[in-house]
């Protein structure tokens, strides 16, 4: 059995009511209400064939194409799509891994793909800065660095058009696997892409005019939908048995919603953040997964046979008090957990240790940065391409520090470049892990740590509320080569 450490400020959360054993079904047995198939109604996205014949290489074709699909169940509509589906191909490679991946904008309007999360050359980075404009191409190829095994997602990001274009469907998942991965193989594996969107009457992505109240609501609020979906499934179902222990991948791809999760009657194992596995699980009750945030959990079927429990969105105030929506405190369901009806089995054997995190140290730390940030703003400013914000060196170990000034929440997303959480508001991170965004709260500050070990060039750095990003909340990091090389 697993040996938990609970951080300190976890204490609260941990549900005292259920063991950590996992073979004493916790939820009571009632009575089946409903008619229950005996699979999952939840689909994953396909995965992505790999053309490659080379061992060690993946190879790969992605287009960006419009399709007719239904983005809302029963209503056809034109939609942007990766290889004609929403969500778009699930892409699978392995650490150390060649990836190479052939990209083709068939829109009529340029993109790009961002690789979210991922640390490779910036040039491969799908930034604002390197647009593939329509009917062209670009062949993106990097390799998958070792320690980085996680789960990550792929999205546009043109300038100003990035909101819009994940809004008619381009989005996927992204997965890097450990070929020593510590938790056991035999664990069912299940793929949650968490996304909300609202829809005109003929099922079209509702998006409005930035004039109107609504436009001007979204571009303070950020845009949020009124369906959520997981998968591009409405309320779909993951069957369990009673005692299982099932691995579980959820990405929150919403332009804005923050997602306070809980399954009532059930705690989750948190196993992985951002940038892939922890040391140690982590017990918790309910999370919150923030713009592009990943997690990694352990969901135990503590629940009795023929019982059923269900993923929900709980309310989280995450708005300035001026714009917040009046059905904010609503609770909203995700998906239905259906334990079938056969007995227990038999809980798997989890490891205590999933693996060892590396403490960047503070004491070489050779820069520091203020970001602040204020409503639309960063350091007072709008995005400007062609103006570098932060310069930094290869090889520099640098604290940033960012400011959330104003009375919403901002996530900040740093391209390229895994860092470690050291604080919020002075209060220590209770545990190490590899982030690539965090929320930084209404009037909070957060440090974290990153090392700028290689891939110099240009990166972004920006609000995750894709509406903010758009209207200009980012700004450029300059990663310079050493002087010897500097570039003439
Ligand atoms: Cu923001």
């Amino acid at each position: 059995m697993i040996t938990l450490v609970r951080p300190a400020t976890f204490q609260g959360l941990v549900a005292s009511a259920l063991a950590i054993g996992l073979s004493t079904p916790a939820v009571p047995r009632h009575a089946a209400v409903e008619a229950r198939a005996t699979a999952d109604t939840l689909n994953d996205p396909p995965v992505l064939k790999n053309v490659s014949t080379i061992p060690g290489t993946d190879e790969f074709n992605l287009t960006a194409e419009p399709a007719r699909i239904a983005l809302l169940p029963g209503h056809v509509t034109e939609a942007y799509t990766y290889n004609g589906s929403v969500p778009g191909p699930t892409i699978e490679v392995r650490e150390g891994d060649r990836v190479i991946i052939h990209f083709r904008n068939h829109l009529t309007e340029p993109t790009t793909i961002h690789w979210h999360g991922l640390h490779i050359p910036a040039d491969m980075d799908g930034s604002p800065l390197r647009p593939v404009g329509p009917g062209k191409q670009y062949d993106y190829i990097f390799t998958m660095p070792r320690g980085t095994a996680g789960t990550y997602w792929y999205h546009p990001h043109p300038d100003v058009r990035t909101g819009y274009q994940i809004a008619k469907g381009l989005f996927g998942a992204f997965i890097v696997r450990d070929p020593n991965d510590p938790l056991p193989a035999s664990l069912p594996e299940k793929l949650l892409i968490l996304s909300d969107n609202r829809f005109t009457p003929d099922g079209s992505p509702e998006i409005a005019d930035p004039h109107s109240m609504q436009g001007q609501i979204d571009q303070e609020n950020g845009r949020e939908g009124n369906v959520l979906f997981v998968n591009g499934q409405v309320m779909p179902k993951i069957m369990i048995r009673s005692g299982e222990v099932q691995r579980w991948r959820v990405i929150n791809v919403s332009a804005a919603r923050i997602y306070r999760l809980a399954i009532p009657g059930h705690a989750f194992l948190h196993v992985g953040d951002d940038g892939g596995l922890f040391e140690r699980p982590v017990e918790i009750n309910e999370f919150l997964l923030a713009n592009s945030e990943r997690v990694e959990l352990l969901v135990r079927g503590t629940g009795a046979p023929g019982s059923r429990a269900v993923l929900q969105d709980l309310p989280y105030d995450r708005y300035d008090p001026h714009t917040r929506p009046a059905d904010w405190e609503a609770t909203r369901d995700l998906l239905t957990l259906q334990y079938g009806d056969g007995p227990p089995v038999v809980p798997v054997q989890l490891p205590a240790t999933l693996r060892h995190i590396v403490a960047l140290d503070t004491a070489k730390v050779t820069a520091r940065h203020v970001i602040v940030l204020s409503q639309g703003l960063i350091n007072g400013r709008t995005m400007d391409m062609n103006r570098v914000d932060v310069h930094s060196r290869l090889g520099a170990t640098e604290i940033w520090e960012i400011q959330n000034v104003v009375t919403m929440d901002h996530p900040f997303h740093l391209h390229g470049f895994q860092f470690q959480i050291l604080d919020r508001d002075g209060i220590p991170e209770p545990y190490r892990s590899w982030k690539d965004v965090i929320n930084v709260r209404k009037h909070q500050t957060v440090r974290f740590i990153v090392r700028l070990d290689d891939f110099p060039g240009r990166w972004m750095f920006h609000c995750h509320i894709l509406d903010h990003e758009d209207h200009g909340m980012m700004g450029i990091l300059d990663v310079l080569p050493p002087p010897t090389r500097r570039r003439m």
